[in-house]
């Protein structure tokens, strides 16, 4: 045994937005702990820290329970029965069926599913995709289940999901107002909490609306505003009411910049009743939309309401900014759109300290990215409509979001899940799921590729063994905010017979007769390096890949804190938005030649969605249910790490209400339950949440009874796969539920 440690400098590759720092302690080939950044490094900067989730990688990927060779399913598919084979014959069985179901279905019947267990610039779904599109083409898809609804909600309105300012303008703000977001949990970057915690050092107050008492709250000390999930729109509307009756709106801005506000400023051809403001003042329907309107659906009181909206305007430069929680919601788009109008009406878009609400991408930096031929299939479906694309894709179209022509021309037969887990426990509806992919002459071929034997490995055909972060090199990019590129670097080498996706894929290619054009003669880590000096040619100040290798960090130093929409707002006559009409569409009159199986305004207004409070439904499930990311986890990864379990153990949360109503006490176990699906779970009983309100952290790894009860608390049990109106997007927070005690 030698006695010299070696540190390799590493990060996190998951779809975690911490991008921390790891340094590996090697010695003789093994990894004896895990440190993060100290600082001595790197160049000054906001630190990356890692949190438990980092500093456990190790745990959770070196474990006894990888999977250790490529097997074959023998059993009823899902059932998990599979035997050992060897590389060659799981190679060979997939290149078989590749080429048979391109040749039977055309190759649009081909898809790679959506999975993020390898957020990498060189990650197993793009190669697998790449590919593809050398053989003919897949079935492609837009959106993402992280940020559907607020994306194209953004897009539909600013024309841009670029409505973010660099986090560090936020202290020049006199009001953050955190809606639906929680970013001592949600890792988003390592810069959101970093500057919060500095805002609220300088005495800039942080509201917190959300139906949780989240851990922002908590280490933020913010005041928090409890709401029923899926209203938030509502209170949106009555806050914009407020405005409207205090003489606070902006209407300087409203002319200058947006169209739709009032009467005198709708799109030509649309009738100037259908204006924003003749819905808030009721002249549309009625009905006013006051605090005292909004408390009845909200749950938060008129009052508080009122104030907020007074304190929004009124501190000026102020921030609204939505997490992308509440827009994970069955009618997700609404909000994102009443949080946008507010910007507007406060004139808080485009200047410094203010903020555009909406999606809030922000880069300075071009980011790296694996060179992706043509998909010569040019059918593109919303990613939460995968199942619905295996049951009925060609008569899929319009009015299911389908992208690129009017139906496809096949069915999904062929689905690639490379370190994913949407195929079963991240989608919604799991036991839908199930039945889907249970019958073999649906979706006739899955290939799964993970560490572990997840609930979507049970379902593959073939399962093949991948290997972590630890195994091989990387390149990955910053989320949300922060101006780096981060190296993952090899510390170990590959456990078992586990193998990075693009050593199969190539095989496959091979077989296929495409070797040369897959790989263009490059290694794995000649990619690395390729596609790091294409990112040097417009990153000049980017050192050489040895030294970034060395370092496992790159911070840029050129940063110029940019303010979205600056120009556009100063003058848009010269910078129009990038919409149809050139300015912030308030009124969208796009959406009124498009086809909707849910009703989609063409304004930011509360429609009551299907399993709301407003719901019929809650006389039979009068619980809403609402689910979040917890610090454990990063999705459904670590939740087989016992380190992990303490930091958050699974568990209902309930209101101490709703539990004596049920005779249910702290600990005890409790049935989840509704049409879809049951969980079997201890409640955890807390006034952190908003009474007639329950919540399960997504992510937990599904672990069905003989009976189908859920054992493991995995709320996509319990969720619907029905699609949001415009965004088609996941609405998976949304659901009504009851619970009863278990003797
Ligand atoms: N620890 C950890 N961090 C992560 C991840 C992870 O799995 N674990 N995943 C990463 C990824 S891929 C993503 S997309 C992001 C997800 O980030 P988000 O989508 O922002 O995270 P959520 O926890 O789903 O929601 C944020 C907050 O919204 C609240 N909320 C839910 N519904 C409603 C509602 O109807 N109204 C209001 N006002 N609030 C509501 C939740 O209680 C929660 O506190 O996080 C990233 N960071
Ligand atoms: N109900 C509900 N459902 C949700 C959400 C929600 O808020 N509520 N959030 C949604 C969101 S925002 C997202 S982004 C999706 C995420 O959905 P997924 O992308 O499916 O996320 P993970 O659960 O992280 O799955 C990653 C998989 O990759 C595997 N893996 C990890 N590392 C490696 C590796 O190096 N190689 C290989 N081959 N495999 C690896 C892991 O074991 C795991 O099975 O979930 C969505 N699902
Ligand atoms: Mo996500």
């Amino acid at each position: 045994m030698s006695d010299e440690i070696k540190i390799i400098h590493t990060t996190g590759r998951n779809n975690c937005g911490g991008r921390c720092i790891i340094h590996a302690h090697v010695r003789d080939g093994k990894i004896l702990r895990l440190t993060t950044d100290t600082q001595e490094c790197a160049a000054p900067g906001v630190p990356l820290t890692a949190c438990a989730r980092g500093m456990n990688y190790h745990k959770t990927f070196l474990s006894e329970d990888r999977l250790r060779y490529p097997m074959k399913r023998v059993g009823r598919r899902g059932e998990g029965k599979f035997v050992r084979i060897d590389w060659d014959e799981a190679v060979d069985t997939i290149a078989r069926e590749w080429i048979r179901i391109r040749d039977t279905y055309g190759p649009g019947s081909r898809y790679v599913n959506y999975s993020t267990g390898v957020s990498a610039v060189f990650r197993p779904d793009r190669l697998a995709m790449r590919l593809l599109s050398l053989d003919g083409g897949f079935l492609s898809y837009y959106n993402s289940y992280s940020s559907a609804c607020i994306r194209q909600a953004s897009i539909l309105m600013y024309g841009t999901g670029n409505t973010g300012n660099a986090p560090e303008d936020w202290l020049n703000s006199n009001l953050i107002i955190l809606w639906g977001h929680n970013p001592a949990a949600t890792k988003f970057d390592c810069e959101t909490m970093y500057y919060l915690r500095k805002a609220r050092d300088k005495g800039i107050p942080i509201v917190v609306v959300d139906p949780r008492e989240n851990e922002t709250v908590r280490q933020l000390k913010a005041e928090w505003i409890p709401i029923r999930p899926a209203t938030d729109s509502a209170m949106l509307d009555a806050m914009a009411w407020v405005l409207v009756q205090e003489g606070l709106v902006d209407h300087e801005f409203l002319d200058r910049c947006c169209i739709g506000f009032d009467p005198d400023h709708m799109p030509l051809g649309v009738d100037p009743g259908e204006s924003v403001l003749s819905y808030l003042t009721g002249e549309q329907d009625g009905v006013p939309k006051t605090p005292e309107w909004a408390e009845a659906i909200t749950g938060v009181s008129a009052a508080v309401i009122r104030n907020l909206a007074i304190r929004y305007a009124t501190a000026r430069p102020s921030i609204l900014y939505q997490g992308w929680g509440p827009q994970r919601n069955a009618y997700g788009e609404q909000c994102v759109r009443g949080g946008i109008l507010l910007a507007c009406m406060t004139g808080n878009v485009g200047i410094h300290g203010g903020y555009a609400c909406g999606a809030g991408d922000y880069a300075e930096h071009k980011r790296p990215s694996l060179p992706m031929p043509k998909n010569p299939y040019p059918y593109r479906i919303p990613v939460f409509l995968w199942t619905d694309a295996i049951l009925r894709g060609t008569e899929m179209g319009a009015a299911d979001g389908v992208r690129g022509g009017e139906h496809p021309l096949s069915n999904i037969k062929m689905i690639l899940n490379l370190a994913g887990n949407t195929l079963i426990n991240q989608h919604g509806d799991i036991n839908r799921t199930k039945e889907i992919l249970s019958d073999e002459l649906k979706c006739e071929f899955i290939v799964c590729s993970d560490l572990f034997m997840t609930a979507s490995a049970k379902f593959a055909d073939i399962l093949l063994p991948g290997i972590s972060m630890f195994e091989c090199d990387n390149i990955t990019n910053p989320w949300q905010y922060g101006e780096f590129l981060g190296c993952c670097n090899k510390v170990i080498e590959p456990l078992y017979e586990g193998r990075f996706e693009y050593e199969w894929l190539s095989e496959v290619a091979e077989r296929l007769g495409l070797r040369q054009a897959f790989t263009e003669g490059r290694t794995h880590s000649e990619w690395l390096e390729y596609i790091y000096s294409e990112l040097q040619k417009s990153e000049p100040e980017l050192p050489d890949y040895a030294v970034f290798k060395e370092t496992g960090i790159y911070r840029y130093k050129e940063k110029h804190g940019g303010v979205a929409f600056e120009m556009e707002c100063k003058d848009p006559e010269r910078y129009p938005f990038p919409t149809p009409s050139g300015k912030i569409e308030l009124y969208s009159d796009r959406v009124n030649h498009l086809a909707f199986r849910d009703p989609f305004p063409p304004i930011p207004r509360y429609v009551a969605p299907p399993e709301g409070p407003q719901d019929p439904l809650t006389q039979r499930y009068p619980l809403q249910l609402v689910g979040w990311h917890t610090p454990r986890r990063c999705h459904s990864i670590h939740d087989n790490n016992l380190a992990m379990h303490a930091i958050d153990p699974q568990a209902l949360w309930m209101h101490p209400k709703d539990a004596a109503s049920r005779g249910i006490r702290d600990g005890d176990m409790v049935l989840v339950f509704n049409d879809r699906g049951k969980t079997r779970i201890p409640a955890h009983l807390t006034e952190r949440i908003m009474p007639g309100v329950t919540a399960l952290s997504q992510g937990a790894w599904y672990d069905a009874d003989e009976e189908g009860v859920d054992r493991g608390g995995s709320i996509n049990v319990l969720t619907s796969s029905h699609p949001t109106p415009y965004a088609h997007g996941n609405g998976q927070h949304t659901n009504l539920v009851e619970v009863k005690k278990l003797s």
